[in-house]
């Protein structure tokens, strides 16, 4: 393909209808962030639920624990989508996007745990569901050791 003036055009318009896509979603940065922020906090707080069982601080309680890990679950893959390009800030260090790769392969890892601890609260093991909280736990604490500010 010969590079003249007509390919950069079609190159800039796809690149600006890409970069449209990303932002398409959230009306602004700022709304990008309180999302991210907000679906971690929930996830945060019932993960935050499931520890205090694991850790005995509260009596375990089947119902609860799958409640807790379903909701665990569902908002694991949430938070990503907020990352978009353009929505640097908050608590996130810049690594995230200049390195994309690794940041993706710590929500792969959140996601793949929140799943297996999904499986162990509903299997009703407790001693299952506190190696799933331990492994969930460790890919959050990775995570925020890469990527969050200090
Ligand atoms: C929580 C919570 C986190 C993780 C992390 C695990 O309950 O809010 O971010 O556990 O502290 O290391």
């Amino acid at each position: 393909m010969k590079f003249n003036k007509f390919t950069a055009l079609v190159v800039a318009v796809a690149s600006t209808v890409i970069t449209g896509v990303a932002l398409a979603q959230f009306a602004k940065p700022e709304a990008a962030i309180k999302y991210r922020q907000s679906a971690l906090t929930i996830m945060g707080t019932h993960f935050a639920r499931i520890g205090a069982v694991a850790k005995g601080e509260v009596p375990y309680n089947k119902d609860e624990v799958m409640k807790n890990a379903a909701i665990v679950n569902a908002m694991a893959s949430l938070p990503w989508q907020g990352f978009g390009p353009g929505t640097e800030g908050g608590g996130a260090l810049p690594v995230i996007w200049s390195e994309g790769d690794k940041f993706k392969s710590s929500q792969e890892k959140l996601i793949a745990a929140a799943a297996g601890l999904n499986s162990a609260a509903q299997s009703g093991d407790l001693e299952a569901i506190k190696k799933a909280t331990a492994a969930t736990g460790a890919t959050c604490k990775g995570c925020h050791d890469d990527f969050k500010k200090k």
